[in-house]
């Protein structure tokens, strides 16, 4: 017997865009992880990078199948590293959003699931804005959104015949839960929050709003169950890799609301940069915000607190443009440019439009900048410290943050870092975690296991690497230059 044989053992699975990761927790700390790779592992659905190419650009969908073969080849090679006849509770979280329509015995109705990838429901958000107005933002905490489960439920009822056969219709968390129990599962907070159908306040479905989405919605959602529910033990199908039967499933979340678990900052105040193709900044806030603006969602956290999520689609994504336009090396775009250069660098701003953008949204792509002239260092201090200014004018509403913890591939930059400290007059914390969501799980399942708090628990498993602390100077330098950033934005969008 390993030392840890000793310490209950659970897992928490995270089913997310192109890869499902199986990750074995004990008290004792991570024991082993496992990965699967929808492109490389399972090539026979077509899907390398989660969703089927080709087509109209506007549709991304996958065959709902692939994640389950995935959760099985992951739970399969998990086994290989840990006894799975230890575990005593799993649970997962999933890609946000999605629709799978499940019929009477639990099988997919269309063959392919729209994912929170797809944008093709323009006309179904616009017909539920028409109606309800700004009160779907207010009820549901997000105003109609292409990639969410209610639009894409009124897309997918205009196939009348199709849609009399749903008899189930699940965000991919719960569809991913069902098939794990063998049974329909309910739904958490964190995803219903996630479809324009339930409303943030009373955590219930808004009847008005499901009735006009689709015919029969009501009747064809999940029940909302609070966090931590049992829904039900795993079935015959997962058992049979070694898992005991009457091992208990707890309900499923989203991979935004797990991650913001496993990062540790799942407690009021706590808050996360998360620095990835996109950037994404969330919160965790004990109660909705009075006002939540108009471009965020609010989301609940997978332990029912609130989280508003803003996500800037050219995050990394621009740095990268900027980076190879300039042939800068990554040492001097990640910190080298500082020298060169001061906090405000003269005013200049960069607002780094490459492809569309979600916060603020601009459809229309292409970069703008309030200057012509400027060595490639200013350029470089430009576009972060425009990126940054972003971000702290979106989630302003939100209040203000002692402490931001930062993590994703650009987190490593320590220049972007100390902008961001100075910009937000905050401590920035570079964060030490590994697979923050299938953390987030496993950690709800072994609080299940042990009666400890969640939040309490994913402290110990997660860690700050380094912190970049405000400078006052600086600071004032930036709350000057937030309300030019504000105008220079608003002259770009008329
Ligand atoms: C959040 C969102 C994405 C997905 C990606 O609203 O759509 O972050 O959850 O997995």
């Amino acid at each position: 017997m390993t030392r840890s044989a000793r310490f209950p053992l659970v897992v928490g699975l995270d089913v997310s865009t192109q890869s499902v990761k199986a990750l074995a927790l004990s008290s004792s700390g991570i024991e082993a992880i496992a990965s699967v790779s929808f492109g490389r592992d399972l090539p026979e659905y077509g899907a390398p990078d989660g969703f089927v190419p080709g087509g109209d650009p506007a549709v991304r969908a996958a065959d709902p199948r692939m994640w389950l073969s995935g959760m099985e080849l992951a739970l399969r090679r998990l086994g290989g590293e840990v006894d799975l006849s230890r575990v005593q509770c799993v649970t997962g979280a999933a890609q946000q959003h999605g629709l799978v329509c499940t019929d009477a015995a639990g099988e997919p109705v269309f063959p392919l699931a729209p994912i929170w990838m797809d944008s093709s429901t323009s006309r179904e958000c616009a017909e539920i804005s028409a109606r309800f107005g700004d009160a779907v933002r207010e009820r549901t905490g997000s105003a109609p959104t292409e990639r969410f489960t209610g639009p894409q439920a009124r897309k997918a009822a205009r196939d009348e015949a199709a849609w009399r056969r749903v008899a189930h219709c699940h965000c991919v968390a719960s569809y991913l839960n069902s098939a794990l129990i063998g049974a329909c599962a309910p739904v958490d907070f964190g995803s219903a929050s996630g479809q324009n159908l339930m409303d943030i306040r009373t955590l219930r479905w808004d009847e008005e709003i499901a009735a006009f989405t689709a015919p029969e919605l009501l009747e064809k959602l999940p029940p909302i169950v609070p966090p931590l529910a049992v829904t039900g033990t795993v079935a015959p199908r997962f058992s049979e890799l070694g898992l005991r039967p009457g091992v208990p499933v707890l309900v499923w979340s989203g991979d935004n609301p797990d991650s913001i678990l496993g990062m540790g900052r799942a407690h009021p105040g706590g808050a996360v940069i998360s620095l990835g193709t996109s950037d994404t900044f969330f919160a965790a806030l004990a109660e909705p915000p009075a006002d939540f603006g108009e471009t965020g969602n609010l989301f609940r956290t997978s332990l029912g607190g609130c989280m508003p999520l803003v996500c800037f689609a050219n995050g990394s994504l621009a740095r990268e443009r900027v980076r190879a336009e300039l042939g800068l090396d990554r040492r001097f775009f990640d910190g080298g440019f500082e020298a060169a250069t001061v906090p405000g660098n003269g005013g200049r701003l960069m607002l780094p439009w490459f492809e569309p953008e979600i916060t603020p949204r601009v459809a229309t792509p292409g970069v703008r900048c309030n200057f012509t002239d400027a060595t490639p260092a200013q350029r470089v201090r430009a576009l972060l410290e425009s990126q940054a200014l972003a971000m702290r004018e979106h989630s302003g509403i939100y209040g203000d943050f002692a402490a931001i913890g930062v993590t994703g591939g650009a987190s490593r930059a320590g220049g972007f870092l100390r902008i961001m400290a100075n910009v937000f007059n905050a401590r920035i914390e570079r964060l030490d975690v590994v697979e923050a969501v299938a953390l987030g799980a496993a950690v709800r399942a072994l609080s299940h296991v042990t009666g400890e708090d969640p939040d309490a628990l994913s402290a110990r498993f997660s860690s700050v690497a380094e912190t970049f602390e405000p400078d006052p100077a600086a600071a004032e330098i930036y709350a000057g230059m937030a309300r030019a950033y504000r105008d220079f934005v608003a002259l770009n969008l008329t």
